[in-house]
């Protein structure tokens, strides 16, 4: 297993759409180790590979809390079945736009099917934080990040935001 470096705006690979997985081997197994243990170094709660530079579908995330113990989650090829009319506004971050938070409107519930760490077909209901954080993840999938749900306005200052903190 190895932390990887977490790419950050405004680099032009987050903006890619990422391809869909056509098996789930060791390799891709390997992968997603990596992605676990450079998301729980950050620390951070959610992963999607373009952040690590991989164009893939695959997104990992763990949910608990502080002293409770891990719940890694896997998704490779993930897909949206189902999005509740009702939305649900929510404080979100991002490791590749580091120090910058906002509230993002996003369905509050949702449906989904995806592929887990053994290439098994899941289909699972997502409300609250697990929603909140598998549409973000998602959304890096087609090079979408939350802060392009904002005004260009907040865009262009967060982005500058970090540019400033990386060059210091
Ligand atoms: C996406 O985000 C997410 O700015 C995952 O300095 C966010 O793990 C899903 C982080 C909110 C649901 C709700 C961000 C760490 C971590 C930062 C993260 C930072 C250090 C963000
Ligand atoms: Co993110």
């Amino acid at each position: 297993m190895a932390i990887r470096e977490i790419l950050t705006v405004p680099d032009p690979r987050l903006k890619l759409r990422s391809q869909p997985v056509e098996t789930v081997d060791d390799e891709l197994r390997a992968l997603m180790d990596d992605m676990l243990e450079t998301m729980y170094a950050a620390p951070g709660i959610g992963l999607a590979a373009i952040q690590i530079g991989v164009p893939k579908q695959v997104i990992v995330m763990d949910l608990a809390r502080e002293g409770e113990e891990k719940q890694p989650r896997y998704f490779v090829n993930p897909e949206i079945l189902w999005a509740s009319e009702e939305t649900q506004p929510y404080e979100e971050g991002c490791l590749s736009v580091p120090e910058f938070y906002d509230e993002v409107e996003r369905p509050a519930r949702v449906k989904l099917r995806y592929l887990n760490y053994h290439g098994e077909t899941v289909e699972a209901d997502a409300e609250r934080l697990f929603a909140v954080c598998i549409q973000h993840e998602m959304d890096h999938l087609n090079g979408v990040l939350f802060i392009d749900h904002l005004s260009r306005l907040k865009r262009e200052q967060a982005i500058k935001k970090v540019k400033k903190a990386k060059a210091a």
